[in-house]
């Protein structure tokens, strides 16, 4: 496999000004006819040379002359001529329903649909498969009508006919300039719901949402949140769509969440189908989210698009910010604030501690596709906040609004990008840019002194970035940090709270002073997560109360509350044995105050009474027994749960929640309600299994009967699996729903769960060739199943390992995202570490091996 490297970038030899496209679909032999014009682009006699993969060439002509003096291979077709512009047309045959890499054109049930970002539209016919080469296209297709009497491609639909043999056309015609990667073709039976929208200067769009026949009734709160879409982008960035149609496909095999396609959004029907019986109160939040973020990405990826997949991040963290905007003004902003920075937290800070660290815009690429990461998407989303923090709303508005006017119809960089923020605000953004090129975590360690006599206190700060596996060096970068102090004094009722302040961290170290103190204040640190940073500050547990229950900031507030409980689970698991010891008295005594607080916003809350999750602990340590670790957090949990008990009970009785609505307030409620309930199980509560079967039995949406399920689980109730086995009898013939239950099943701490994985494997509903089933079961194992997954015996990552060799074969891309648990060794005890890479050489054997696994095993191989 050849390495790519950003610092070689070079124009493109040839472009191509107009594509029209020919498709005659047939299940396994689907003719693809293609004709370009192309012109050379400066003066060169280099011949031109086409990208395509798993293709059967059939013929290739120039300007209009069968030509034989072409040279092919594996990947490419080099074609010898030395016109400066000429007509190309490339007829070739591919097999869709073979194709099990859900990357170009492949069938998903009976339905027709492809997936070309990021290299996927070569595996359809020659071309020059690269972001920066823009063309006007124009598909017409060819198909059966009985079975796909929906014929869709991008932009307006402007002709179509009958032909023998039961067979029908259609032809469209997308006026906007594109890469091929957003090119899309969907044919199919659906069911269709339409809806109109109408944009701020009047212009009528037809909007067209078509989903599995039967399911038409689900697609209403889509079909909602793309109107929401279109409306906020007006008000909060002045963009209106720009073709009189929009139409999203869902379908049931995708890689991923969904495709931006121009005019075409083809997504995974997770992120579309949904009524409150099917989908739970967070489905209905990530549909909204992702169809958001899919429609923003029409002007922040399609009219502006990447000059190369290096600057991926110019259009995914800009959206990723822009869809986390969006959703804050639709729900929760502190709820969805926590769920950002759990992410970051979680999972994008464990890439960046891993052999996948790189930089949000990466400078070395084998598969492309293995950087669609959370380094490029939610660290780049973050540091897009970090811009819009350092310039203000209408700073950054302004530098949008440069960014459009600049780049409008063109493919850019990051730099583009950053220089129309500078530009826009006169502000020297050279530092800043240091964000886009280096990779880890940053630590911002703080100190401070107070003198009595003086009153004057003493802020300083420091920051330092650790060395990576991909680089050495590591330069200061600008954090924006806001903060606050809070008066001791006060500390009763009324505080008096310094207004907030944001400094630039430019510097190794800055000291800030403030005079006048009459006592010590305490500090309110990294309001908002103001910088995708680690935090270094040795809070005392009184600082932290004060913080709990009286920073001006909701974020810090609930940080703080993940701080006194990270403290004591890691004492516990740094003490080796493990005994209920005064710490964890303490520790929960803590939160009485919180509990009953009854001015406390109730997402607030619930968010505060959150243990944090295993995963964010792993995080705060250099290396960890992970037994250890999931122990002492289990057994924190549990001394909470006991403790308060009665005042769980009192409060799940004291929520009563009318006819479901997918309502803030309502989800709110239900949240708080699901959590106390599965305190209620960990605890033993003696009503906690009537409770459950209760609430399991007479919940009239998705959310309650999930969250009795997972409170039987936590608390390891005798019930459990009977409960799951009404469950899976009543949703058998619904996969959406029954992921639910291959994820619970996944993630059960039990003795002999690899024999219950097997069982499962050989489910009538599961299957290795449909990415979310195999994310439902495997994938919930591998990343959430610690005791499971991380067994001393070495049997879970030996049995991840049996399964991703098998999976290489049928699709690498599932493949590689789903080998992230086993790459991520460095903080686990040594002998676990050598257990992984055992298994991480046995797949780096596997004949075949594709590039995508090939990447990540041989980077994280000592
Ligand atoms: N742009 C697509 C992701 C494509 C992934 C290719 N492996 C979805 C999105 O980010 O909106
Ligand atoms: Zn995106």
């Amino acid at each position: 496999p050849i390495v790519k490297r950003r610092a070689d970038y070079q124009q493109p030899d040839f472009l191509i000004q107009t594509v029209d496209i020919h498709f005659e679909l047939e299940s396994h032999e689907t003719i693809v006819t293609c004709s370009t014009t192309v012109t050379r682009n400066g003066k060169h006699d280099k011949p031109l040379v086409l990208d395509g993969e798993q293709l059967k060439l059939l013929s290739v002509k120039l300007d209009g002359k069968e030509q034989s003096d072409y040279l092919q291979d594996e990947t490419s077709l080099t074609i010898h001529t030395l016109k400066n512009e000429f007509e190309l047309t490339i007829q070739n045959q591919i097999d869709p329903k073979g194709n099990s890499s859900l990357e170009g054109l492949y069938q998903s049930s009976g339905a027709f649909c492809t997936q070309c970002e990021a290299e996927g539209f070569r595996k359809i016919t020659y071309f020059l498969d690269r972001p920066d080469v823009l063309a006007k296209y124009q598909v017409t297709i060819v198909g059966d009508k009985t079975l796909y009497p929906y014929l869709l491609s991008n932009g307006n639909k402007v002709d179509s006919g009958e032909l023998a043999d039961n067979k029908h056309w259609v032809k469209w015609s997308d006026p906007f300039n594109k890469p091929c990667y957003l090119f899309a073709l969907v044919a199919g039976d659906f069911d269709l719901l339409e809806d109109t929208f109408v944009t701020a200067s009047n212009r009528s769009v037809k909007l067209e949402l078509f989903v599995d026949k039967g399911k038409a009734e689900r697609g209403y709160h889509a079909l909602e949140s793309l109107k929401k879409s279109m409306a906020w982008d007006e008000t909060e960035f002045g963009l209106e769509y720009d073709l009189d149609i929009y139409m999203i496909v869902a379908v049931d095999f995708f890689n991923m969440g969904a495709m931006e396609n121009k005019g075409l959004n083809v997504f995974n029907s997770k992120f579309v189908l949904a009524n409150e019986q099917t989908a739970t109160d967070e489905d209905f939040f990530n549909i909204e989210a992702v169809i958001g973020h899919e429609y923003f990405h029409n002007w922040t990826g399609n009219r502006i698009t990447c000059r190369d997949w290096f600057q991926l991040s110019l259009k995914e963290g800009l959206t990723v910010f822009r869809d986390q905007q969006f959703s804050n003004d639709m729900s929760s902003p502190i709820v969805n604030r926590i769920k950002n920075v759990r992410i970051m937290r979680e999972h994008q800070f464990a890439e960046d501690a891993s052999a996948m660290s790189h930089p949000i815009r990466p400078d070395e690429v084998i598969e492309m596709n293995n950087f669609y990461t959370v380094t490029v998407y939610d660290k780049g989303a973050e540091v897009i906040r970090m811009l819009h923090t350092l310039l203000g709303k209408q700073g950054f508005r302004a530098g949008m609004d440069l960014y459009f006017q600049r780049f409008d119809g063109q493919a850019v960089t990051c730099d583009d990008f950053v220089q129309a923020m500078q530009d826009a605000n006169n502000k020297d953004l050279t530092q800043f840019r240091r964000w886009y090129s280096q990779s880890g975590t940053p630590q911002v360690t703080v100190s401070d002194t107070y003198e009595q006599e003086t009153g004057l206190y003493k802020i300083e700060f420091s920051q330092q970035t650790k060395p990576t596996f991909d680089q050495a060096e590591k330069l200061n970068l600008v954090i924006p940090m806001r903060f606050s102090l809070i008066d001791q004094n006060h500390n009763q009722q009324l505080n008096s709270v310094i207004e907030e302040q944001i400094v630039e961290l430019t510097e190794q170290t800055q000291v800030i002073e403030f005079s006048n103190q009459s006592s010590k204040p305490v500090l309110s640190l990294l309001h908002d997560f103001c910088a995708p940073v680690k935090l270094n500050y040795a809070y005392s547990r009184s600082d932290l109360v004060a913080l709990m229950l009286k920073s001006p900031d909701d974020f810090t507030r609930w940080d703080a509350s993940q701080r006194v409980f990270s403290q004591c689970i890691l004492q516990l698991a740094d003490q080796g044995e493990i005994t209920k010891t005064q710490s964890i008295k303490d520790t929960v005594a803590v939160f009485d105050q919180v509990i009953n607080d009854a001015n406390l916003d109730l997402a607030l809350k619930t968010e505060m009474l959150t243990i944090p999750s295993f995963e964010s602990l792993f995080q705060q340590v250099e290396s960890v027994d992970v037994e250890q670790l999931r122990k002492s957090r289990l057994q924190l949990l549990e001394a909470f749960a006991d403790t308060y008990q009665t005042q769980w009970f009192d409060l799940y009785k004291s929520i009563q929640i009318p006819k479901y609505e997918y309502t803030v307030e309502q989800v709110k409620q239900r949240k708080i309600r699901n959590l106390v309930l599965k305190y209620l199980a960990a605890s033993q509560h003696q009503h906690a299994q009537s409770i459950i079967e209760q609430q399991f039995l007479t919940a009239d949406n998705m959310t309650d009967s999930i969250g009795a399920l997972a409170a039987a689980q936590l608390g390891d109730l005798a019930e459990f699996d009977s409960l799951m086995q009404q469950f899976e009898q009543k949703w058998q013939a619904d996969p959406l729903v029954l992921d639910k239950w291959f994820a619970l099943q996944a993630n059960t701490d039990r003795a002999d769960i690899l024999a219950r994985l097997e069982l499962l494997m050989g489910h009538a509903q599961y299957t290795i060739n449909n990415p979310n089933r195999v994310r439902a079961l495997i994938g919930s194992f591998a990343f959430y199943n610690v005791s499971g997954f991380h067994n001393i015996d070495g049997s879970g990552y030996k049995f991840v390992a049996d399964y991703l060799i098998k999976l290489n074969d049928i699709n690498p891309q599932v493949a590689s995202r789903m080998i992230t648990p086993l790459i991520q060794w460095q903080k686990v005890d040594v002998k676990r570490q050598a257990l992984m890479q055992h298994q991480l050489m046995r797949i780096g054997d596997t004949p075949g091996l594709s590039k995508d696994l090939y990447e990540k095993i041989t980077k994280s191989l000592p």
